[in-house]
């Protein structure tokens, strides 16, 4: 399962797979264009297999219904919407491709950086500082922390299917396809669902709405 789309303004790709044996991945990722701002969201499911699924979809189809309330909003609806299923971890960004502000906040074991394209006086990499619970069990309160992002940075978001030893690696930049690919193929988990998202701002302003295939 792997996506690259260009929207005007991100490049972005989606790597993913179950665990060996399940039909369906409990992990997913959107990537949403809707006015000036990009949605990014990566959910896991708790568990794995078909329950874990449905979790991890409904949580989705709620962000798109959803997609242009604040980050705070979106978790306090999934969290409503998800009652009745096992619940998620989720991670969800708010790029503002007016402000050049990204937006985002955690719940859960969901892994995300920003990698600087050109460090200078900014960290290489800043990480996001997740609140520990679960969305559509126990949501906790939910902080959405801004950072400035910059033309060719990169926010990289990943389920706990993948060894968190991937941020500590030198990435070489590349594209977003391959580099979802090879953090898949060299930090998956055996035994766990796993899926990556990287994506690069072009620095456009996005004036269309679309969503990945998924
Ligand atoms: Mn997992």
């Amino acid at each position: 399962m792997e996506t690259l789309i260009s929207l005007p303004s991100c490049e972005y790709a989606i790597a993913g797979r179950p665990l060996a044996g399940e039909r369906k991945s409990g992990d997913a990722a959107l990537v949403l264009s809707v006015g000036h701002r990009l949605l990014v969201a990566v959910v896991d499911g708790l568990g794995h297999g078909d329950e874990a699924a449905m979790a991890a979809e409904l949580a989705l189809a709620t962000l798109r219904q959803h997609a242009d309330e604040p980050l705070t909003t979106l978790f306090k609806q999934c969290h409503e919407r998800l009652q009745t299923t096992r619940g998620v971890a989720a991670v969800m960004a708010i790029l503002d491709t007016l402000e050049s502000t990204l937006v985002w906040a955690g719940v859960g074991n969901v892994e995300a950086v920003l990698v600087a394209a050109k460090p200078g006086a900014r960290r290489a990499k800043q990480w996001l500082t997740n609140r520990g619970g679960v969305v559509g069990y126990r949501l906790p309160v939910v902080e959405a922390r801004a950072v400035p992002i910059l033309v060719g940075d990169l926010l990289i978001i990943a389920t706990d299917g993948i060894d968190e030893g991937f941020v500590a690696e030198e990435l070489q930049p590349d594209t977003p396809e391959n580099m979802a690919r090879s953090i898949l193929e060299q930090h998956g988990k055996a035994a766990d669902d796993a899926l990556v998202l990287v994506l690069r701002w072009l620095g456009g302003t996005a004036g269309v709405v679309l969503s990945d295939p998924l």
